[in-house]
């Protein structure tokens, strides 16, 4: 059966009506990364960075904002039984899921969740969280969190990736800039482990575009699809 990974950033929500972060209009032309994705800046101005991801799980649980055909596209190769598929997302929105997909990684968390620093519960988030808010779990205040990864932070499930990176057959890379590691490394990775195809689908040439066999470049919405269908074809 033939393994893939694949991993997507935030280009792949894009049409969904989700920003992404470097692109001219997306939202670090808005906010500072140091104020609201590090934990130096959470610790100067807790308010500041609940605020930012209130505002973005509220977004992301307002009805217009759905899966996209690319997300669809993703979840179908996964149902299929000639492949076994792992999505690795940087994305902490939750389309994957709702699309389909089951066999997912979040490495930089979920916005749909909440952690506690003073006890450790992670807990599934959808009101808006203060400064104050005390935690479900340990009754505490002041401890609770994002459950995501800020620079300077270990993203998650990174033993697993790295193993299924190195016995995949084929990495798909789809809607990231290539700028954040050690996401931006997998390519890397997957050259240096084994023989697998590297393939990129990106609006546009990521920073990685050179270390990619393949790169297709346009929409997420129609090129995932069309990769898919491809690979779909190809097995029958
Ligand atoms: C479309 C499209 C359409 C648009 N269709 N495509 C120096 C060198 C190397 C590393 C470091 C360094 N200094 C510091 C570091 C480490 C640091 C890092 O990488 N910094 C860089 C800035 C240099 N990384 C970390 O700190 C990470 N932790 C870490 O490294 O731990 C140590 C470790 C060691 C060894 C092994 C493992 C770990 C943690 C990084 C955490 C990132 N967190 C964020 C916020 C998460 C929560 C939130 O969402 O708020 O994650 S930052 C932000 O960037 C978010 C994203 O997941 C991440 C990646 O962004 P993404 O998805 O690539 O989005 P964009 O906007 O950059 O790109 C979108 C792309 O889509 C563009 O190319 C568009 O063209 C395209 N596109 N429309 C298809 N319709």
């Amino acid at each position: 059966m033939k393994r893939i990974v694949i991993l997507t950033g935030a280009g792949i929500s894009k049409e969904s009506g989700l920003d992404t972060f470097r692109d001219a209009d997306g939202i670090w032309s808005k906010v500072r990364l140091e104020d609201v994705a590090t934990p130096e800046g959470f610790a100067a101005n807790p308010k500041l960075v609940h605020d930012f991801y209130n505002a973005r799980r509220r977004q992301l649980q307002d009805p217009a904002i759905l899966p996209n055909p690319a997300h669809e596209a993703l979840a179908r190769l996964e149902r299929h039984d000639g492949f076994r598929v792992l999505t690795v997302t940087q994305n902490i929105d939750d389309l994957h899921e709702r699309a389909g997909s089951r066999n997912l990684i979040h490495m930089h968390g979920e916005m749909l969740k909440a952690r506690c620093d003073m006890c450790g519960s992670v807990l599934g988030w959808t009101d808006d969280i203060e400064p104050f808010t005390p935690c479900p779990a340990c009754a505490r205040e002041g401890g609770l969190r994002p459950h995501v990864v800020w620079f300077g932070e270990m993203p998650l499930e990174m033993e697993r990736i790295y193993a299924e990176l190195a016995a995949c057959d084929l990495f798909i890379s789809i809607g990231t800039s290539g700028n954040v590691y050690p996401a931006a490394g997998f390519v890397a990775e997957v050259r240096r482990f084994g023989q697998a195809h590297t393939v990129e689908l990106n609006l546009e040439p990521s920073e990685s575009a050179s270390r990619f066999a393949e790169c297709i470049h346009g929409p997420a919405s129609q090129v995932v699809p069309d990769y898919v269908n491809q690979l779909l074809t190809k097995q029958k």
